[in-house]
């Protein structure tokens, strides 16, 4: 079993939506388990930290401003293959093709206004997690339930 964790906003279009629960729900459901989460604004600078790795794509300006136009949430999930679990839950990067049932396919239209992040690797998501959180600020917390979600538990 690999236990990861990986960091996931709710994009300014969610905020706005009136959808962080909604978006909250569906991963609290799969069985994630959230130990960090914060509501913010995102300055210009966090954004650009945040999106380094895109900062040649000709989509990059308009990502920043997207990103910075509202507030968000960020949070950290953890569990087994978060990472996949996650953007499994999310659905594709362009709402368009996400499949029915994923946060993308069932509330979005445009790549541009996809709802959600979500980390795509480990080393993105201990980069990603360390951009927003503090080590004091994650909870290190037991979970009754966590044997009738994890078969090692
Ligand atoms: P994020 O990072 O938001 O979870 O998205 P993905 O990991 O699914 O997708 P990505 O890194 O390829 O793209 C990052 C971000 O840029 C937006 N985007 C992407 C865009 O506005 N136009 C584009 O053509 C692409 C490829 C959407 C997500």
């Amino acid at each position: 079993m690999t236990v990861e964790r990986t960091l996931i906003l709710v994009k300014p279009d969610g905020v706005q939506r009136g959808l962080i629960g909604e978006i909250i729900n569906r991963f609290e459901r799969r069985g994630l388990k959230l130990v960090g989460m914060k509501f913010l604004q995102m300055s210009p600078e966090l954004a650009e930290t945040h999106y380094a790795v895109h900062k040649e794509r000709p989509f990059y300006q308009s990502l920043v401003e997207y990103i910075v136009s509202g507030p968000v949430v960020a949070m950290v999930w953890q569990g087994h293959d978060a990472i996949a679990a996650a953007r499994a839950t999310m659905g594709t990067t362009n709402p368009v093709q996400a499949a029915p049932g994923t946060i993308r396919g069932d509330f979005g239209l445009e790549i541009g206004r996809n709802l959600v992040h979500g980390s795509d690797s480990p080393e993105n998501a201990a980069k990603e997690v360390s951009i927003f959180f503090d080590d004091v600020e994650l909870v290190d917390w037991s979970r009754n339930t966590e044997s009738w979600i994890s078969e090692s538990a």
